[in-house]
Parts: structure tokens; sequence; C-alpha cells
């Protein structure tokens, strides 16, 4: 991390300096070892590498050039913000990350010890100040899906800026209607955040530009379908958590040139790991920056991961928004179907989930998945069992993980991981 030039701005946003440089020597560190040391990695990921060690440093300083030029910095924690609408209102908007485990005992003071790691996680980092994104926001939109999550933004919202879009729970007619005024109701807020009218032009603009950045993800995510895989889970899971703060357009370009190389490494038949290598799908709860615990265990472990079934990850590139809507009306139409394809674990009953975790299996000719939830999530946890129950009946088998942020159970873990592996193997 390149930190000299950069204190004025975090001073200026309010961090605890001496806390925040621990934080970027610490990620630095972790960094270092899971990503740096990686065999092969293709020349494209070098721009990642940047993006990551200017993570808290040019990005910012991104952010705070475009807050000087009147724009607004909006801070979402999950896929169902509408970015479309955000940049039709000419925002910014960030993927708040919340994949470190920081300020912990801080947050437990606001929210319950048995709350998940991601929830606490951006609890401590604001009560810690050491998130200069959470400090550039000048609103954080926050969604009713997960009950922590409901009732963590009542506590956050005490702290910061936040607005909070009501997810339903099914998806029925009247859900559908219920998250369509909530389209609405959020478009309002975001022009009255800025002053600026979301025009059917402005939107229209917006569900390409985002459109293009899934169409890049997803053409990624295919390419993982050769084998010799052309590029490492961790570097397919950095692409996606970077999705969530770079600029669109710059990380879409860089998106497309890196697919152009795995296509040439495809055609060579070369990859990061040696053909018939266990193959293996991750399923589940989001994987947040600096969140790279689990891949890093499942690579050293004799598989490669070819997916991510999980919002960082295909639930939130797989489905576009139709881009034949002329009018407003039909854009914010066309928002809301898309939107309520996700298959979030928030929902219930929520049997797309299990279609859609087999479909990708098969797509990516995975041998096996790890289904991953985060500790005190009941959502995930829940639909673990069924996850299972539907790979088994379909002959692909499932190691159920259950975790958190903290480093104490890595060894255990691996043993648990590399026993899956073998019986892949045998
Ligand atoms: S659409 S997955 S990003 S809610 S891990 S906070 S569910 S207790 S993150 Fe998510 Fe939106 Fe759904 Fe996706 Fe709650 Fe579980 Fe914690 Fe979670």
């Amino acid at each position: 991390m390149s930190e000299t030039t950069y204190h004025e701005m975090w001073e200026k946003l309010n961090l605890d300096l001496p806390a925040h440089d621990a934080l970027l020597a610490v990620l630095g560190k972790f960094y270092g070892d899971i990503y740096m040391s990686q065999q092969g990695r293709l020349k494209g990921m070098e721009y990642l590498d940047f993006v990551l060690s200017e993570v808290h440093g040019l990005r910012i300083k991104e952010l705070q050039e475009a807050k000087a030029a009147g724009r607004k910095v909006v801070g979402a924690f999950c896929v169902f913000v509408p970015e479309e609408l955000t940049l039709a209102a000419n925002c910014v908007q960030v993927g708040l990350c919340a994949g470190a485990e920081a300020g912990t005992e801080l947050a437990e003071t606001l929210v319950p010890r048995n709350t998940c790691a991601l929830i606490k996680s951006f609890i401590g980092f604001k009560l810690a100040r050491i998130c200069p994104y959470i400090e550039s926001c000048d609103l954080i939109v926050g969604e009713t899906t997960c009950d922590g999550k409901k009732k963590a933004y009542e506590a956050f919202s005490e702290i910061a800026p936040v607005y909070v879009m009501e997810v339903p729970q099914c998806k029925s007619d009247a859900d559908r209607a219920l998250w369509r005024s909530e389209i609405v109701k959020y478009k309002a807020r975001i022009e009255e955040l800025t002053g600026e009218a979301i025009t059917a032009d402005k939107l229209g603009q917006a569900i390409r530009l985002v459109n293009a950045k899934r169409r890049a993800l997803n053409r990624l995510a295919a390419l993982r379908a050769a084998d010799p895989a052309p590029i490492s889970g961790r570097d397919a899971l950095l692409i996606n958590q970077v999705s969530f703060y770079d600029d669109p357009v710059r990380f879409t370009t860089s998106v497309n040139a890196l697919c152009d190389q795995m296509e040439e490494r495809i055609a060579a038949r070369e990859g990061v790991a040696a053909k018939g290598t266990p193959r293996l799908l991750l399923s589940g709860c989001p994987m947040a920056v600096p969140n790279w615990k689990l891949p890093f265990v499942v690579e050293g472990s004799g598989a490669v991961i070819v997916g991510e079934e999980s919002c960082i990850g295909t639930r939130n590139t797989r489905d576009l928004v139709d881009e034949t809507a002329e009018t407003l009306d039909d854009m914010l139409e066309a928002l809301t179907d898309r939107y309520l394809k996700i298959d979030c674990a928030c929902f219930t009953p929520n049997a797309e989930r299990q279609d859609n975790i087999i479909a990708l299996a098969r797509d990516l000719k995975a041998d096996g998945v790890i289904h991953y939830a985060l500790q005190f999530c009941q959502p995930y946890t829940h639909e673990a069992f069924k996850v299972e129950k539907a790979l088994t009946r379909d002959g692909l088998p499932m190691l159920a993980i259950e975790t958190d942020y903290g480093m104490q159970d890595v060894g255990q873990l691996k043993t648990r991981v590399e026993a899956f592996v073998e019986m892949l193997k045998a």
C-alpha cells in the first residue's frame, strides 16, 4: 500500500490513522501470502494487484474528486441495491466490503455477539474509523434481507446516513408489487439526494453500462469451464470483489482484456493447475474483500475453484436487465423483474437456488461443491441442508463449512477440505 501520499486525505475523512495504518499493513501481508505466492497468474491480474494496492488510496482519491465535482457517493452492502438507478442519478456506487475481522469488540456494543461476521465487520469498521469508503458515503443503502442486517441497520443509522429498501421475503405478485414500489421510492430518494431527475435516457445508459460489466464477468465465469482451469479461484474471486468498487467502465475493459488472455491460454491447453485437478464450486454467503481464507485453504489442498455461487460471484451477474425497454416506466419494470430473480437464501421458498447451483456445477464441470456459510447466518446455514440433499440426488458431493473471519480454524478447515478432495480423487 502506498500510504505516505494519502495520509492527509485519510485525516480529512476522520480515520483513526494508527489503526488504519495497522489494517493496511495486515492487509498487505495477507495479500502477499495469498495472492503473490501463486504460480502461473495471468498478465492481466497486474491490473487487479494495482487496484488492490491502491484500494484505500487512488480509488478513494477518485471518490473525493468525484465529490468535489458535485457527484454523490452511495454505499451498499447487498446486490439488491439497483446500481442502475444510482448511476442514472450521476452518483458513484461502491460496495462496502465488510470482509475482515476489525472493531469486533466495538461492534458488539451495538449488535449481539451471535451476529454474523459480515455484519459485525461493517459496524466495526465504522466504529473503529478505519474504512475510507464508509466515510466517503453521502448515503448508505441497506435492505431488509436477513434479520441480522435488518436490525443492524437500525443501529447503524445512528452513526451513518442510512436509507433502507424493503426487500420482500417471497416472490408472489403482491411481493413483486412491493418491490416495484421500493424501486420507485429509491429512485425518488436518490433524485432528492442529487437534485437530478432520472430520465429514460440516463437510466437506459446506466442499464447498458451495468449489463456490460455483468456480461464481462459472465464471460470470465464461463471460461472457467475449461480443464485445465485458466484462472485460480482466488483471482476470480478478487475480480468479483473489485467489481463492487472500481470504476465500471475501466473495470469492464480490464476484465474483457483478461478474458482474451484466458482464451489464448485455453487454446494452448494451459492453466493454473494440471488437467484433472479436482474442481470445486463454492456456494453460499458472499466473500467480501479481504475474505480470502477459504479459497486459500481449498487451493492449498490440491483442488482448484471453478466458480462462486454467491453474491460476490454468479448470483450477482447471471441475470441481465432487459435493454429493450424505451420508457422510464418500462425500465423500472425491467429492473423489478431482474432484481427479483436473485435467489438469496433470505427468500422462502427458494428452490430455484438449488436448481441454479446444480446447473452451474454441471456447466463448470465441478466434481463437488463446498457450501460456505458464516457462523450465525440463519438463511444460508438452513439452506445448506436442502442444497446437500439436492446435490446428493444429482450425484454431486458437498462439504458444508461454517466459519467466520478469524484464522483460528484454518488448520481444522484444511483437514476437512483435504479429506473431501481426497474423497473426490478416489
Ligand atoms: S442478496 S446473500 S448480499 S443479503 S451472511 S448478512 S445473509 S446473516 S449477505 Fe447477502 Fe444481499 Fe442476500 Fe446477497 Fe445476513 Fe447471512 Fe450475515 Fe448475509
